[in-house]
């Protein structure tokens, strides 16, 4: 029988984020570990993020486009929580020092004029709960040695949280076409990646719809001025110190960041 409870791995989890140090995957001493309790860690992992004072600030996406699902060799998106010690203020470098292993990725964003609770969720029911539209970034960094996990090794992990940072340009959703929101992925002046929002579940909306629907599960809904991130629509690229790294979006700007 496992000795590995909810608590134990919430702790875990939570202590190799502070020291900086990753770990084999927690199914691999605890293979029993399925979808339900892992969302319980990681809602562990939030109240004690929480209770030490950060502020929840929205709902993050992961493994929503194909770039995403085969890197990792998991075909399912997951939903997981943002607070506001994710943060990272525009210019500001990605915080390496902080960080175990930070991959950085681009997001279409929402920014939620109204709550918005499943199941039964469309896409164009989620959109029109929608405020705004940015361009982001968000900077992973599991927990677990070389990116190597499973689907509730991740979802314990809160989707490899570590940082995100939004753009200046909100845009209405009537303002422009999420599918054919395209974005350039350059590091030190190279173009290396590129696509489109028609990468996130073939409309980004659709990925707010089923986050909806997926914290309905729970009990759950996403809440008015909480923002989306809706997940990496290219693979993740390191973030070396002193690499340059931009994210030009074709309506939504560019997101210039330095490794760190
Ligand atoms: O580490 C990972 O790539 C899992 C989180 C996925 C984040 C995303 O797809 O946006
Ligand atoms: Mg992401």
């Amino acid at each position: 029988m496992s000795t590995w409870t909810v608590d134990r791995a919430a702790t875990t989890l939570l202590a190799c984020e502070d020291e900086r140090t990753d770990r084999e995957p927690i199914t691999d001493q605890w293979p029993d570990l399925d979808l339900r309790t892992a969302y319980e860690i990681q809602d562990e992992t939030l109240r004690r993020r929480l209770a030490r004072g950060e502020h929840l600030v929205g709902v993050k996406l992961g493994l929503t486009s194909r770039a995403k699902q085969e890197r990792m060799n998991i075909s399912s998106p997951l939903v997981a929580w943002l607070t506001d010690a994710m943060v990272l203020p525009a210019g500001a470098p990605v915080p390496g020092a902080r960080l175990i292993h930070p991959r950085v990725e681009p997001e279409i964003v929402f920014l939620m004029r109204e709550r918005l609770a499943g199941p039964g969720v469309t896409a164009a029911q989620a959109l029109a709960a929608v405020d705004r539209v940015y361009a982001g970034a968000e900077v992973i960094d599991s927990r677990y040695r070389d990116f190597r996990f499973t689907l509730p090794d991740v979802v314990a992990d809160n989707a490899s949280s570590g940082a995100f940072l939004v753009g200046a340009i909100g845009l209405r959703p009537e303002q422009l076409d999420l599918t054919l929101e395209a974005v350039l992925v350059e590091i030190d002046g190279r173009v290396v990646d590129s696509a489109t929002g028609a990468a996130v579940q073939g409309n980004p909306a659709e990925a707010l719809a089923l986050a909806a629907n997926d914290l309905a599960r729970r009990g759950l809904a996403i809440e008015a001025g909480q923002l989306v991130l809706t997940g990496g629509m290219t693979d993740a690229v390191p973030a070396p110190a002193g690499a340059r790294i931009a994210f030009h979006f074709s309506s939504l700007g560019s997101i210039h960041l330095s490794g760190g």
